[in-house]
């Protein structure tokens, strides 16, 4: 190991079973109950197995629980500022008495680990979410995810190691801490300085990694975080696509890249503490800690959340016993007058700085701007491009809903063939009874099975976008909240447009071209839209058209316009 000690100078964990006993407790695993990992969990657990979480041998006992949460300390003194918790559902949890095993699988059921229960107990998710992020304001994403995707019951016990959770992507560049600081012992690093990052690497990062490693006279570690980030991050295949690129600009005997496998939880000084630990189980010297390190974004009220050197501080108070020493991060600004980057305080008058702010590169991004070669380098810039295309290339879905007979599908078929004749796009039209023919054959029109039939298209629509296509869906679609549901799906993966074909109701009876609301009207036909059954109308559509008043073709050609303005077409 090369002299290097764990965190808190003790030695590096590894739960793993070996041999005969790690064969014999996977088959005796076949016996226990098992509990499904989330992907937050698998994170944690393979950091635990692996030392990376040393010293911790196992998920937080309700002592270091309670103690971590008071004092930033596990119950016997020890520095460990984020709890580290297994959480199950109440009904999992009621099927196990104390001295249990369950067997802790990922979601393709692989066999992680093992583990004795030992301890259960209801936590109070208020109560740490105050004590450790300092707020219960939802819009923190730590306490989004307490509150939100935290199951009722925390367990602990001892735990055995039976496999690492897989990893088939960018499997050169995944380490486990043994095997860093094997490496850096086979490569002499005495020193290394480790740069934590969540986000893709342009030229000021660059420089200012390099910075910190001339100053520290440090090898340098770019280790970025691809287990769990901040929602809304860059995913992070394109993210280490552009590290790479970044890397083949540094000098390949000082400086490399390793990928860290944690969930992060935006806990800001308390995260920045908990990043030291792990970056000296993993053999590092130096961490570079940032303005707002590990910073959660705003509150619910647009404030921050923590000052902005709250983190440098408070690692700076517990340098001594974490045993690294941290480097300041400096803001780096392109000065154009010397065509290099300098610290921001460096550059005086009458020299100037110039730098791109995140909002603006997206912007640029967006609309398919250009970005100058001294703010990034241009593979990496074209690596971000082909992940987040101009919006005229990107996926869209337009989601019409009405009532039976309101013209849905006769503007929807509008739409697409406009859209045709633009060309350059390819369109797909789920319109509600081919879908009920091809989709749903088996589903009535209950609230259960409108909705599951609703679901259905939001799912096939939020595929089609996320892969760059147009998804014309048009349903009835009556109710606010599935549709709701839908509009979330789809804006994962691109836009989402509403149109509501606000026809009323006794045009559409007028109308009743499929004879439809006569029978409903006799009775012949149950829970008809309009007539027994609800309709909720939009309160936010995007665009909303009464048939009645105009034709087809200028319901679709309003919808272009507003596509248009958005920059979609
Ligand atoms: S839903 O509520 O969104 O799942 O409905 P949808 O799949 O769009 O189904 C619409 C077509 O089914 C015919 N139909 C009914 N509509 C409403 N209520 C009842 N009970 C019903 N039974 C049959 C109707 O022709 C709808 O087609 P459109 O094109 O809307 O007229």
């Amino acid at each position: 190991m090369g002299g290097f000690k764990a965190a808190h100078g003790g030695e590096l964990k590894d739960l793993y079973l070996k041999g005969e006993e790690s064969e014999q407790e996977k088959s005796a695993a076949g016996e226990y109950k098992v509990w499904t990992l989330t992907t937050r969990q698998v994170c944690d657990l393979e950091m635990l197995l692996n030392g990376a979480f040393s010293p911790l041998e196992r998920f937080n006992s309700q002592a270091d629980y309670e103690s971590i949460l008071e004092n930033m300390r596990l119950a016997d003194g020890t520095l460990w500022p984020m709890p580290i918790s297994l959480d199950i559902p109440k009904s999992l949890a009621d099927e196990i008495t104390l001295g249990d095993h369950i067997a802790l699988r990922d979601p393709e059921g692989v066999l992680i680990a093992t583990m004795e229960i030992e301890e259960k107990w209801l936590p109070d998710r208020a109560r740490e979410a105050q004590m450790v992020f300092g707020t219960q304001d939802l819009a923190h994403p730590g306490v989004s995810y307490l509150f939100d995707h935290t199951n009722e019951v925390y367990v602990s016990g001892e735990l055995n190691g039976i496999a690492p959770p897989d990893h088939y992507d960018f499997r050169h560049l995944r380490h486990t801490p043994a095997e860093l600081r094997d490496y850096f012992v086979k490569l002499g690093w005495r020193r290394v300085v480790a740069f934590q990052t969540r986000n893709p690497m342009h030229r000021a990062h660059v420089e200012l990694t390099r910075l910190a490693s001339a100053q520290t006279e440090a090898n340098l570690l770019i280790h970025p975080v691809v287990g769990q980030t901040k929602p809304g991050d860059v995913d992070h295949f394109t993210r280490v696509r552009c590290y790479e690129h970044a890397m083949k600009r540094s000098p390949e005997q000082t400086t490399m890249l390793s990928l860290l496998p944690l969930a992060m939880r935006m806990g800001g000084p308390r995260e920045a503490v908990w990043h030291a630990i792990i970056r000296k189980n993993y053999g590092c010297t130096h961490l570079i800690v940032g303005r707002d390190h590990a910073g959660p974004g705003k509150d619910s009220q647009g404030e921050d959340f923590y000052g902005p050197y709250d983190a440098q501080e408070m690692v700076t108070q517990f340098e001594d016993e974490l045993d690294i020493t941290m480097v300041p991060f400096h803001q780096m600004v392109y000065v154009p007058e010397r065509a290099q980057y300098l610290p921001d305080e460096q550059v005086k008058a009458p020299d100037t700085k110039l730098n791109i702010s995140g909002t603006e590169f997206r912007r640029r991004l967006r609309e398919g701007l250009d970005v100058e070669e001294w703010f990034s380098y241009p593979e990496v810039i074209a690596e971000l491009r082909k992940t987040f295309p101009p919006r005229d290339k990107q996926g869209f879905t337009v989601f019409f809903t009405g009532l039976s007979g309101s013209g849905k599908s006769t503007v929807a078929n509008a739409l697409l063939l406009k859209l045709m004749e633009l060309g350059g796009r390819r369109v797909t039209l789920l319109d509600g009874d081919v879908v009920r023919t091809h989709l749903s054959s088996e589903l009535g029109f209950s609230k259960e099975h409108r909705d599951l039939n609703i679901l259905r298209i939001g799912y096939v629509a939020s595929e089609i976008t996320k892969h760059g296509g147009i998804a014309i869906c048009a349903p009835i679609a009556p109710y606010a909240e599935t549709r709701r549901k839908v509009r979330e799906l789809v804006e994962f993966g691109g836009a989402f447009v509403e149109v509501h074909v606000s026809t009323p109701l006794e045009v559409c009876e007028q109308r009743d071209r499929k004879g439809l609301y006569a029978l409903a009207r006799a009775g012949k036909i149950k829970q008809f839209t309009g007539i027994d059954d609800p309709y909720e109308v939009p309160k936010n559509a995007e665009v909303t058209i009464d048939t009645s008043d105009i034709s087809a073709d200028l319901g679709a050609h309003r919808v272009l316009v507003k596509l248009e303005s958005m920059g979609f077409i």
